[in-house]
């Protein structure tokens, strides 16, 4: 569905004069808020292909309807939450839920969208139809050679895909591990998991980068291979200068203190992104910044702090993605709100007085140190994300407007209520 820009000026008229009121009053607070809104601007989020339908457990799925039918509707639907907050750019593919029939003409219409090709994210937790050897004990960990092989050169075609696309990174993450005590042997799989990635790391374009991307536990429930952060840094220090370690928010034990890994991660330079979400419990998948919004805060404030000490561009050099499933709402609205989450918290991150901060770190003054922090965890920057989006051509309340244009209505219409999308 295409949305033209007068429905948007339209929009963003009649909430103007409020807006403006609020600007005003927050940029009079926010010493710097001119840049915030120039990096705000200039931040961009890959939207996951596979989460464009509706998401489900084992317990059920409820389809929403109106759900893309094929990789070209998957990335008109990027295209319009594009067009709506023009923070979402880039869309990360999964192999094989996302095989491009025709690469350049995917490419053309994904450029007709503004968009580009994040991440491309391998998949050897499934078996496919037709596939010889099953990963049922692992792929890259297997004991045996000839099913190693066959995730390897899995990983390899998918690299070829976004060579294609014009991607430069590959995502990896592995469901490999054990389910009982006794089941696997920690240190051969560990040996076997790093053989396959230098097998696959030798195949990285010079210009790519390979994510290692971590996970506590699920599917597997009592060891996975790549199980935590020490672990996958452990993996890509021996394979090179081009692998990286990805945080998904969701992969860790409870209470896990994910701002002082990322802090540490990327002061070993071995930081590659993220795939942002939130959680209660497990690997629960929801909307980022709706259940710890000041954790997510604490991470930016690392992102920023250490980023800025490193010389880094926020815009390029690590890999900013979702990964969500939505299991009851619609799934649009859902990563429309998982976007702002992201731009208020890396807004209030930037707007933390950092100077007065080491003061008080370096005076042991916990208290300053708190206030300073929570002070702009406590402002409320949705002025300044609204006023980003408002110079980039896109809307004021993105959300409201992909309600007042019934957007879901009319993708049902279109594509039927039983339209199912390829992924979780
Ligand atoms: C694993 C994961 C991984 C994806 C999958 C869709 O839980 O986070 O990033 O491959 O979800
Ligand atoms: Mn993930």
């Amino acid at each position: 569905m295409q949305l033209e820009k007068y429905k948007i000026d339209a929009h963003n008229n009649d909430l103007l004069s409020a807006h403006q009121r609020k600007l005003a009053f927050i940029s009079s607070e926010i010493e710097n808020s001119e840049a915030i809104i120039q990096k705000l601007v200039n931040f961009q989020i890959a939207i996951p292909s596979w989460a464009l339908g509706t998401g489900g457990t084992r317990f059920g799925r409820f389809s929403g309807g109106g759900e893309p039918r094929s990789l070209e509707e998957k990335i008109e639907d990027v295209g319009l939450l594009h067009a709506l907050n023009n923070s979402s750019g880039a869309i990360s593919l999964h192999i094989p839920w996302d095989i491009p029939q025709n690469p350049q003409a995917i490419k053309v219409l994904a450029a007709q969208h503004g968009l580009r090709f994040d991440a491309v994210n391998s998949n050897t937790f499934q078996d496919q139809p037709g596939q010889e050897k099953t990963y049922k004990f692992g792929s890259l960990q297997n004991v045996n050679r000839d099913i190693r092989k066959q995730a390897i050169e899995h990983n390899i075609e998918v690299i070829k895909h976004g060579i294609e696309l014009g991607s430069d990174s590959l995502t990896i993450w592995l469901s490999d591990g054990s389910c009982f005590p006794g089941q696997l042997n920690f240190r051969k799989a560990y040996q076997n998991t790093l053989e396959s990635l230098e097998e696959i790391y030798a195949a990285i374009p010079d210009n790519w980068k390979l994510f290692l991307e971590y996970k506590a536990f699920e599917p597997n429930f009592y060891s996975t291979t790549v199980g935590d952060w020490g672990q996958s840094y452990s993996y890509v220090k021996k394979l090179g200068d081009k692998a990286f370690t990805l945080v998904d928010l969701g992969h860790h034990l409870p209470n896990a203190n994910i701002e002082q890994i990322v802090a540490l991660l990327l002061m070993e330079g071995k930081l590659g992104g993220f795939h942002f979400n939130d959680s209660k419990y497990g690997d629960d998948d929801l909307t980022a910044g709706a259940i710890k919004p000041y954790q997510l805060f604490l991470i930016f404030n690392e992102l920023v702090d250490g980023m800025d000490a490193r010389g880094m561009d926020h815009t390029k050099d690590l890999g900013w993605m979702i990964d969500a499933s939505h299991n009851v709402k619609d799934p649009l609205e859902d990563l429309l709100q998982s976007v702002e989450a992201i731009m208020m918290s890396y807004a209030q991150a930037l707007s933390v007085d950092r100077i007065a901060l080491n003061k008080a770190q370096d005076e042991n003054d916990v208290v300053a140190a708190q206030e300073i922090l929570q002070n702009a965890f406590r402002t409320d920057v949705r002025p300044l994300v609204a006023e980003a989006r408002l110079r980039a051509g896109a809307a004021l309340n993105p959300v409201a407007l992909y309600r007042n244009l019934k957007v879901r209505e009319n993708l049902i219409n279109e594509r039927g209520a039983k339209a199912v999308s390829t992924g979780l």
